[in-house]
């Protein structure tokens, strides 16, 4: 089984940690047209109507488990890739699972671990929803004529196949030279400039309270 195609379902997430619990193989992708309870991180919502691309991939890294961290870089690199290929559109990367078109938020991943698994999930905006995107979502679309299969199976193909990424992610990182706005997990939220990204894709950033390389937490910036 590569290819599980759905019109509707809760979250092709939850779809393939199913599959993977059930043992499907390496590269299997569940694909819908929409979904009723698409997810984000930290328990938010992905807005996920029909005319966008809602796609989980399984695979099973062969890194070491502190490496599992590198699969959202790595796909984010994937996705660009494969939307440069098909639709030769040069989408940038928002640190650290967001990819951004004219300053607004096209596609969003969510890597979750799933026992030996790991599902990649990409939520892609292909066409802007008939009335727009809701007014608290700043989003956009890709809005070109493309085929949502033949896109998907770019990004499976790019996933299955990624070789090295670091240098690219750096490239297309939005973020770099910026001042942000840091949302620690826990405390109070403040400014930093974003000066790199090191070797374990986190984000060095320095502010008053020194120098420090950021893997978790989230930040926001105006582009
Ligand atoms: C993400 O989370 O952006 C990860 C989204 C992953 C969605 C895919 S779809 C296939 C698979 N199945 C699932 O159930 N999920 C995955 P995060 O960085 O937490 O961003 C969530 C935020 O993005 C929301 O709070 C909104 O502000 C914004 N957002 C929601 N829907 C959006 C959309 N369609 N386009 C752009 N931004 C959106």
């Amino acid at each position: 089984m590569e290819w599980v195609f759905l019109e509707e379902t809760d979250s092709t997430n939850r779809v393939a940690k199913e599959l993977a619990r059930q043992g499907a193989p390496h590269g299997t992708a569940v694909l819908a047209k929409r979904q009723t309870a698409g997810r984000g991180r930290l328990g938010r919502a992905f807005f996920s109507p029909e005319g966008g691309l809602y796609l989980s991939v399984i695979l099973y890294p062969q890194c070491p488990p502190e490496d599992r961290v590198l699969m959202t870089p790595m796909a984010a690199v994937a996705v660009c890739r494969a939307l440069e290929q098909v639709c030769g559109v040069s989408a940038g990367i928002k640190w650290v699972n967001d990819l951004y078109l004219g300053g607004k938020k096209l596609c969003g991943i969510l890597c979750e671990g799933c026992g030996d698994a790991v599902i990649v999930g990409i939520g892609l905006n292909l066409y802007t929803p008939e009335g727009g995107f809701p007014a608290e979502i700043p989003a956009t679309a890709l809005d070109v004529p493309v085929g949502r299969r033949v896109l998907a199976e770019a990004i499976r193909q790019q996933l299955l196949q990624p070789g090295e990424f670091l240098a690219e992610y750096r490239e297309r990182c939005l973020l770099l030279g910026k001042t942000v706005t840091v949302h620690p997990v826990a405390g109070e939220a403040y400014a930093a400039r974003a000066v790199e990204l090191d070797d374990r894709c986190r984000l060095v950033v320095e502010s008053c309270r020194g120098r420090e390389a950021l893997d978790s937490g989230e930040v926001s910036v105006r582009f």
